[in-house]
């Protein structure tokens, strides 16, 4: 069983933009904008729609630059999750009731308080390499093991 999901990673300069999930899955955790796919729409309506509702800005340009799938042990369903990154943008970013937007300087990507697997692809994706992975989870803060490879 697939789900499929998106992920944004909005860039300004050398900060990039994230979201302190306020409630539901990934609660308390710094993370991009994204989530599940509606009926009937595409992957990128889906994306923008996310980074609008969730951190009030309208994308401009961007592109896609990997897909990671999220599975938990004894759950069958598959999150494929397709990871953007987003360069340019109109209007400001705004807490919304579902994220607190903040911009952090690339080196200060606060990781200690984000999904474990983040550490791993960030920096493929921070230097603009394509990426697929596969992440396994005992639980939302515990990898029990993981692929991941840069595409050419
Ligand atoms: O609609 P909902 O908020 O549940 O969507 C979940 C969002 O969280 C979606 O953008 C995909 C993203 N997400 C996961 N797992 C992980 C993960 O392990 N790391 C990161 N960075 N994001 C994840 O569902």
């Amino acid at each position: 069983m697939k789900k499929i999901l998106t992920l944004c990673i909005v860039h300004k300069g050398d900060k990039v933009l994230l979201g302190m999930k306020k409630r539901g899955f990934g609660q308390g955790k710094w993370n991009g904008f994204g989530g599940k796919l509606k009926e009937g729409e595409g992957l990128v309506e889906a994306m923008k729609r996310e980074v609008r509702e969730e951190a009030g800005i309208s994308l401009k340009e961007f592109e896609e630059q990997g897909v990671l799938e999220f599975e938990f042990l004894g759950n069958s369903e598959i999150l494929e999750t397709h990871v953007f990154k987003a360069l340019d943008f109109e209007g400001e970013p705004q807490e919304t009731e579902e994220m607190k937007p903040c911009w952090f300087p690339i080196q200060e990507i606060p990781f200690d308080s984000m999904w474990p697997d983040d550490r791993y692809w960030y920096p493929l994706c921070l230097q603009g390499k394509r990426f697929k992975g596969r992440f396994l989870f005992k639980d939302q803060n515990t990898i029990q093991e993981y692929s991941l490879e840069q595409l050419p």
